[in-house]
């Protein structure tokens, strides 16, 4: 990683249209963004809803990135791509297309309005914990420290890797 970039982590989720494919085409579109390399990505999982349970199971996935898009553009782009997969916000905590959270930018510990970095949510949900795990299992998350015992107090309950490819 040049000096100029910076390690970024965002999660993707779908529920709705062929959310395998929605997940698949999100990761190609993160692939694609400027200035911008895709390190790593997770494996795709099937997770039971967090939040209303009468609609369809979820597939995640984590996405590692270098990045030199400073976190107002990076986030622009990923709701860029979201609006292009249809998302429409209806109902809070209902289903959607394509979600794509910026799961960490860096070191950077924020909670503005415009950039809250750690995500909120991140501690709290396994189907973002253990696909972290998976491709960066010594990971540190600022201001929560090291993932792994996150990860051993949620669990992986509800959560099912898919198999590749
Ligand atoms: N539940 C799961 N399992 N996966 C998600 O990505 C997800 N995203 C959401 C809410 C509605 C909170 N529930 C979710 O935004």
């Amino acid at each position: 990683m040049s000096d100029s970039t910076v390690r970024a982590y965002v999660g993707l989720g779908s529920n709705l249209n062929d959310p395998v494919a929605q997940v698949r085409a999100g990761l190609a579109d993160l692939q694609a963004l400027p200035a911008t390399r895709l390190v790593a990505a997770s494996s795709l999982y099937r997770s039971h809803p967090m939040g209303p349970q009468d609609q369809p199971d979820y597939i995640n996935a984590v996405v590692c990135l270098d990045t030199a898009l400073a976190p107002e553009p990076l986030l622009a782009s990923l709701q860029r791509i979201e609006r292009a997969h249809h998302r429409q916000r209806q109902r809070h905590w209902g289903p959607r297309t394509l979600d794509l959270d910026l799961l960490l930018y860096g070191d950077q510990v924020s909670d503005d309005v415009s950039l809250c970095v750690p995500h909120p949510g991140i501690t709290e949900r396994n189907f973002v914990v253990v696909p972290l795990l998976e491709i960066e299992p010594d990971l540190v998350i600022p201001g929560h420290g090291p993932l792994l015992p996150w990860a051993e107090r949620l669990g992986s309950a509800g959560l099912e890797r898919l198999a590749s490819a």
